[in-house]
This record gives structure tokens, C-alpha cells and sequence, in this order.
């Protein structure tokens, strides 16, 4: 995603969670026939405020609740227009989850939500999936490509034992599949430090990944 022609109304009337605001620029933004990306982005780019100003100690977790909501209402609002814009073809399968210990959920959806409209089938596992929940679905699914999710800081040890689990019974049930990590403070060194393959911090550079992975295994 970019933020090229980013609209600071948008990104302004989230991080001051005006949930009617916010609705309203969306809904024209989408009459006008707007990227429903850049939309998505803007609004992440408002969340990354309201992050800050909760570490701050302007926001509490009241706000923290109330920016998540104002954000699923876009997405419920963006998604029939995600649907629309792509082609239904199976591109592969992908098998993604928030690791142990994290709700946040927001960004999975979002991940998946691209994914799906890019003609991949993804298996969620929802939030707070224990290592040993990911091993066995893996086994069970067969996954082309694994993507877990995690936002707090304590997501990195339940990544590297997550991961940890995922190659244990990938070895021993002949399988390969790549792991992608994602969300906000993913970087290259925490990729290396929980083992995954790849790492992304952004939705559509995560479908294009799994995209090139598709073809290389092809
Ligand atoms: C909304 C929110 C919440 C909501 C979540 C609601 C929900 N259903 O998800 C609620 C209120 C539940 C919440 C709770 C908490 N939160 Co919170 N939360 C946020 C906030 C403001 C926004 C997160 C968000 O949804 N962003 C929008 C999405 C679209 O962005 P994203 O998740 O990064 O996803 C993008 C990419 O990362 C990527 N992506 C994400 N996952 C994946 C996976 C794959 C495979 C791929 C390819 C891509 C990908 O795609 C997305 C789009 O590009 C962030 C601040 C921030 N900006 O990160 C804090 C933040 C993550 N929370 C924080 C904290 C501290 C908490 C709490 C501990 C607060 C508390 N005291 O209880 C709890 C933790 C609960 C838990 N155990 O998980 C901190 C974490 C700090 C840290 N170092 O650990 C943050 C960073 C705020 C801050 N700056 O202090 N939170």
C-alpha cells in the first residue's frame, strides 16, 4: 500500500475517533469511486496515532476499543468493494492466525480479507492460537504458505515457539510451507529472531509475497 496522496482528514478524524466523521468521508470517498486502499491505509495511518497518543497517556484502552471498532465499520463498509474488484481464481492456500497471547485482529482481517480477493483460500485461525493449535491445522490443512500475526511485544516469543512448532511437524509430516509474520513492529530482526521466512508490515506488499511464493513453487 502507499501513502502517496494521503487524506489527513481521514487519518485526522480517526486518531480524534470521530466514528461519525470518519463514516461519512468514507462513504463519499467510495461514491467517488476512491481507492478502497487508500482509504484502508489513510484509516491505518490514523490508528498509528491513536497508538501513540494512548502510549502517551492521552487515550486509554476506551480508545484503543472505540479506534477498533470505527475501523471494522470501514472495513465492513470497504469489503464489498474488495470482492468486486478482482477476479475468483485459486491462487493457493493460506493459513494465517494471531499467535498466543494477542487479540488483535484487526490487520489479520485485513490481510486475509486481500488475500481472499486475490483468489487465495485462507484458512483463519482467529487470535490467540496456541503454537501446538497452529502445528496440528497445519496438518490438517496443508497450507501452500503460514502467516502469523502479532502486534505487542510479547508476540515475538510465541512467533519463535509458534514457528518452532510449525517446522517440528512439517518435518515429520513431509510438508513445506514458508512462514510470513506480520503486523505494525514487525522488522528483518525480529523476523530472524523468531525464524520466520519473510516479514511484512503491510497488507497488499503480503499478497503480493505470497503471490511470488506461489509462482516459485509453480
Ligand atoms: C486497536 C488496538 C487495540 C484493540 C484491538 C482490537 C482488535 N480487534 O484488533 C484492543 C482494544 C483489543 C487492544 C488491546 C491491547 N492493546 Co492494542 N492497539 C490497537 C491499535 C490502536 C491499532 C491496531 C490496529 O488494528 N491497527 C490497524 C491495522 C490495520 O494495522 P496492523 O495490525 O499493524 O496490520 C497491518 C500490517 O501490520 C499488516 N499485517 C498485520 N498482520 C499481518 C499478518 C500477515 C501474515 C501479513 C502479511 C500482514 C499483516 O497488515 C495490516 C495492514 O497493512 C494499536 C496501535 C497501532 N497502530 O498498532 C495498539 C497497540 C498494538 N496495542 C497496544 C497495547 C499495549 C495493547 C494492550 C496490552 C492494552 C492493555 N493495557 O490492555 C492490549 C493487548 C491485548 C492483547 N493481549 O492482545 C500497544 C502494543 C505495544 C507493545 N509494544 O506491545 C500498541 C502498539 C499501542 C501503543 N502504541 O502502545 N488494542
Amino acid at each position: 500500500m502507499n501513502i502517496e496522496n494521503p487524506d489527513y482528514r481521514l487519518i485526522q478524524f480517526l486518531a480524534d475517533l470521530e466514528e461519525e466523521a470518519v463514516l461519512k468521508l468514507v462513504r463519499e470517498k467510495i461514491n467517488d469511486g476512491k481507492d478502497p486502499l487508500q482509504i484502508l491505509e489513510d484509516c491505518n495511518e490514523g490508528m498509528k496515532i491513536v497508538g501513540q497518543r494512548y502510549e502517551r497517556g492521552e487515550y486509554y484502552i476506551a480508545g484503543l476499543i472505540m479506534s477498533g471498532e470505527v475501523f471494522r465499520e470501514v472495513v465492513e463498509l470497504i469489503q464489498p468493494l474488495m470482492v468486486k474488484k478482482t477476479e475468483i481464481k485459486s491462487s493457493g492456500r493460506v493459513m494465517m492466525g494471531t499467535v498466543s497471547g494477542d487479540i488483535h485482529d484487526i490487520g489479520k482481517n485485513m490481510a486475509g480479507m486481500l488475500l481472499s480477493c486475490y483468489g487465495f483460500k485462507v484458512i483463519d485461525l482467529g487470535v490467540d492460537v496456541l503454537p501446538a493449535e497452529f502445528a496440528a491445522k497445519a496438518v490438517e490443512v496443508k497450507p501452500d504458505i503460514v502467516g502469523l500475526s502479532g502486534l505487542i511485544t510479547a508476540s515475538f516469543e510465541m512467533m519463535k515457539q509458534t514457528i518452532s512448532a510449525l517446522r517440528t511437524e512439517a518435518e515429520n509430516h513431509q510438508l513445506t510451507f514458508p512462514i510470513i509474520i506480520g503486523g505494525g513492529m514487525i522488522d528483518e530482526q525480529v523476523c530472524r529472531y523468531v525464524g520466520a521466512d519473510y516479514w511484512s508490515k503491510d497488507a497488499m506488499a503480503g499478497v503480493r509475497l505470497c503471490q511470488s511464493l506461489m509462482a516459485d513453487r509453480s
